[in-house]
This record gives structure tokens, sequence and C-alpha cells, in this order.
């Protein structure tokens, strides 16, 4: 089995980690576990120091202050890559996700796919417990990244995700601009202009049943200010390619 590093962003997830920790041990009972916790101020450091006092395959990172989910990320890829990781997934800790799925994303990297999404908008994913308007958001999101961006992926955004180390390794991680759902768009971004594979399997995406979304609008304005500005950077360089080529190619 591929060798890798289970990643877990928390701030004030006193109410799930521990559910989700269990859950995640009874799929993945030896898999490295990496919880990176920014400034909770409840109970969320405690109850994982607690577990990992009888497991000695979960650790906690501890940061002083909220730096966001993509920083987190960014944080626990460096480890994964200097540790010598084979594969780092990615699950966040409001029990949204089902660590049921991971044997099967884990054997999709172990055969080389660069980047496993778990996806709710192919046939067979779904979204549960979300309000309609949260729901259009984030399917619209998509539409409007796949489009902006050309990106043959219908869930871009998703935080439920494998990646292989060398991906990590080959897209770079120098320079990213994106803190929060940009994190994901820009990093799925950076794997289909490297060339590299993506493929999506269907998820049932559960939303949280307890403690608090940070999710807000800062967040939706960064993800859609960085994504049109891509796109238009895209659009302006193809045409200078295109021009380039006619002037090469024209007598
Ligand atoms: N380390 C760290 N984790 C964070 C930060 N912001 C959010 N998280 C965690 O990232 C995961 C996703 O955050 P959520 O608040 O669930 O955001 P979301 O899933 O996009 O939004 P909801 O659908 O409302 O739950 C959770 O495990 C959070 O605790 C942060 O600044 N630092
Ligand atoms: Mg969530």
């Amino acid at each position: 089995m591929i060798r890798s590093l289970v990643v877990v962003p928390t701030h004030n997830e006193a109410d799930n980690i521990g559910r989700l920790l269990n859950e995640l041990r009874a799929v993945l009972p030896t898999t490295d576990v990496m919880v990176v916790d920014d400034a909770s101020s409840d109970d969320t450091r405690r109850i994982v120091r607690d577990l990992a006092a009888t497991d000695c395959a979960l650790r906690l990172v501890e940061r002083d202050a909220k730096h966001g989910l993509g920083d987190a990320y960014l944080h626990a890829f460096g480890i994964a890559l200097a540790e010598k990781y084979d594969a780092v997934v990615q699950l966040d800790a409001d029990l949204s996700h089902d660590p049921a799925m991971l044997p099967m994303m884990l054997d999709l990297a172990d055969r080389g796919i660069a980047l496993v999404i778990g996806s709710r908008y192919i046939p067979g994913g779904t979204v549960s417990g979300w309000p309609r308007r949260r729901t259009w958001l984030s399917r619209w999101g998509n539409r409007y990244v796949a489009i902006m961006l050309g990106l043959a992926i219908n869930d871009a955004t998703a935080g439920f995700r494998v990646y292989r180390t060398d991906t990590l390794g080959a897209i770079g991680l120098d320079g990213v601009q994106a803190s929060g759902y940009g994190f994901q768009v820009e990093m799925a971004y950076r794997v289909v202009r490297s060339g590299l594979s993506v493929v999506e399997v269907p998820i049932s995406f559960t939303d949280r049943v307890a403690g608090a979304s940070k999710m807000g609008l800062p967040i939706v304005a960064e993800a859609f200010w960085l994504v049109t500005i891509w796109g238009i950077q895209d659009m302006v360089s193809l045409k200078r390619r295109r021009r380039a080529y006619r002037t090469v190619d024209e007598p």
C-alpha cells in the first residue's frame, strides 16, 4: 500500500474531531495522520492530544494564529515532501467527507493518478443538508471555474482529495495565492496545467451538523476574483501564443 499522510486542518472543531479521527482509524488503522490546528480556542487540541497518547501514528501541529485553510495545507505538504511520503490525503474535520472512501481513492493514487478528487458533481455524487442557496453557489461556482479556466473538472472546489507527493513536487508550491476555496481550485489548475492526471470519484457530501462554518463572503470573493484574473490571463496569453504562431507561420 502507498505510504500516505492524512492531513486534517482544524479551527474550533471540538464537536467533530474525535469522531472523525475514530472513523478514520476504523478504515485506515495505521496510516499516519496529522491534525494542523490553527488557534482553536475550544477543546480541539486536548481531544487530539488525548487520542495521540495511545496512537503513535497521530500527531498534532499547533499554530498560534488562524492562517487559513490553504496555508495549513501548504505547511502539511511541506512536511509530507520532507518526510518522503508517497501521497497526501486532504480531509475536512467536520464529518462532511466520509473516510470510508479513502482506500479506493488511495488505490487510484497508488496506480499513478496525480490527483484524486472526491466529487459531489459527477453521477453518483450527492450533497445533503445544504440550503438551496449554498448548493446553487457551489454548483455555479464550479461551472464558472470550469469555463474561465477551461478545466474539465466538475468539482474543483472540493476539499476531499488525494495528491501523490510527486504531483506536489512537479507543480511546485511557491507563489500559491489563494487561501480559501480558491486554494483547492488553484492546486487543481496547477495539476492540469502540468499535464498530470486528475480523476473524480463520486462522494456523498453531508453538511456539518456540529461546529461553526469558517466559510464566508471574503473566501467566496477571493476565489471569484482570483479565478477571474487567472481566466483573463489565460485568454490574453492564448491570444499572444496564437499571434506568435501566425507570425512564424505566415510568409
Ligand atoms: N488549520 C486551519 N483549518 C481551518 C481554517 N479554516 C478552516 N479550517 C478547517 O478546514 C475545514 C473546512 O472548513 P469549513 O468551515 O468546514 O469550511 P467548508 O467545509 O468550506 O464550509 P462548510 O460547508 O460551511 O462546512 C474544517 O476542518 C475547518 O476546521 C484555518 O484557517 N486553519
Ligand atoms: Mg465543511
